[in-house]
């Protein structure tokens, strides 16, 4: 830090060095690379979805889970107590985030669009998808809707990556597809 004027108070009328200048140039392009790859991963990349996203009150998507569940439910998970829930192909199915679960454990059909609304009853969650890697942030107060079409059978867990408290590494949930 300079602690007086340098000699030559218009500075900027100097000469840019040319190792500056190369790196500002580099950077700069490295900048619009990066931008255009966020766009190209979008489209490309099968990571990042296109979801739509609500404004819900969270006693309201509760209901509405319950609803699904009360409908729906076929059993439940292991000594869990989480209800497993089948809802018909093609509907609208609701999963969601609390401390610290995923609720309910949904049953869907290999090759069958669903509409997946997902939302939290308190702080935020990370909704992760594993093994394959989708991952999307929950809100309380807004209702994240994508559509899936699952395309391999078997049991996916869901993480919670976004620390909720004290449980959160408990947070486990599960989407089963047969
Ligand atoms: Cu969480």
């Amino acid at each position: 830090m300079a602690l007086t004027p340098p000699s030559e108070r218009l500075w900027w009328n100097e000469p840019i060095h040319k190792s500056e200048l190369v790196w500002v140039t580099v950077a700069f392009l490295w900048g619009l690379v990066m931008f255009f790859t966020m766009i190209f991963w979008h489209v490309y990349g099968q990571q990042n979805l296109s979801n739509e996203a609500y404004r819900i009150e969270p006693a309201r998507f509760e209901q509405k889970v319950e609803a699904m569940v009360a409908k729906y439910k076929i059993g439940e998970e292991g000594s869990s107590g989480i209800p497993v829930v089948k809802p018909p192909a093609g509907s609208d199915v609701y999963m969601l985030g609390r401390t610290f679960q995923w609720y309910p454990v949904l049953e869907l059909e290999k090759g069958k669009n669903y509409r997946l609304h997902l939302s939290s009853l308190d702080v935020q969650h990370g909704f992760s998808l594993q093994p394959t890697n989708i991952n999307l942030q929950i809100h309380p107060h807004y209702e994240m809707v994508i559509t899936v079409t699952p395309t391999e059978t078997g049991d996916f867990g869901v993480i919670c990556n976004e620390f909720c408290g004290i449980g959160h590494h408990q947070m486990l949930g599960k989407i089963r597809v047969k």
